[in-house]
């Protein structure tokens, strides 16, 4: 493991979330940059929409204004060479072996997709955990959000609850959706410690399955971009009938 590593998974640990600099070289954030804008000028499928998410901010419906807006290029693993190796690149497999302690495989269910948020029509999320999405043995998933453009609080960036990966929270302070409410006592005094890391072109962000999280509209005019995949420890398996079990994974070298 090299020291980086350590440093980088003590800081996970601890804060539920580390931005990791300059993770993509030159030639991979530029190729990846490039068939992320072809795949969606050309709309090459699966696409989720924003208006099939209706977030805030979201048209209505896909025959509203801006209503074929994307929100995800789905199946990032299956769309193309580059995005495939990028989710099992070595950068990735050393750092989940040595934060894991054994095995690691990548899930294709949820995330495995280029994020994108457009100006106009691309929505906020509320704040949540990612544990919302899954259905594994344990809560311990680890998220790698590599930005392929620059990340800020004024472009949609991710903000974070430093710690809250490890705080305990009772039911009734999300709703039906497993959104974080903001209605109810306290809960706005926890998300009142936020963080917006900014993210150059080409960093990463690694993040624990249960660290809060939100992130705004894009006010800028250009597309933000983002490659995402999740990964988890072998002995940690997703629970049979699922739906993070309802696709073969990804076991990396
Ligand atoms: O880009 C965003 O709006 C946040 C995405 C996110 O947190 C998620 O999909 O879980």
């Amino acid at each position: 493991m090299q020291p980086a590593h350590e440093t980088q998974i003590a800081t996970l640990r601890r804060d539920g979330f580390v931005v990791v600099p300059s993770f993509l070289p030159g030639d991979a954030l530029e190729a990846l940059r490039r068939i992320s804008l072809s795949q969606l000028a050309a709309r090459v499928p699966p696409l989720e929409l924003e208006a099939d998410l209706k977030y805030p901010g979201a048209p209505t419906s896909p025959d509203a204004a801006g209503g074929q807006t994307v929100r995800r290029l789905l199946d990032a693993y299956g769309r193309d060479p580059v995005f495939a190796r990028w989710g099992v690149a070595p950068g990735i497999g050393d750092w989940m072996h040595a934060y894991f302690g054994e095995e690691v495989l990548m899930s294709r269910v949820h995330h495995n997709c280029l994020m994108t948020k457009h100006p106009r029509y691309g929505s906020m999320t509320g704040w949540h955990r990612d544990i919302r999405y899954w259905s594994f043995e344990r809560e311990d998933l680890v998220s790698v959000w590599m930005a392929l453009g620059e990340e800020t609080s004024d472009n949609g960036g991710l903000w974070f609850v430093p710690r809250s990966h490890a705080m305990t929270f009772g039911e009734e302070q999300f709703d039906a959706a497993k959104f974080f409410r903001l209605d109810h006592a306290g809960n706005d005094e926890i998300v009142s410690s936020a963080v917006s890391p900014r993210l150059a072109p080409g960093d990463a962000v690694f993040f624990h399955c249960n660290v809060l999280h939100s992130a705004g509209q894009n006010r800028s005019d250009t597309v933000k971009l983002s490659l995402v995949y999740t990964y988890h420890g072998l002995s940690n398996a997703p629970k049979p009938g699922t739906r993070s079990a309802s696709k073969s994974e990804v076991r990396l070298a």
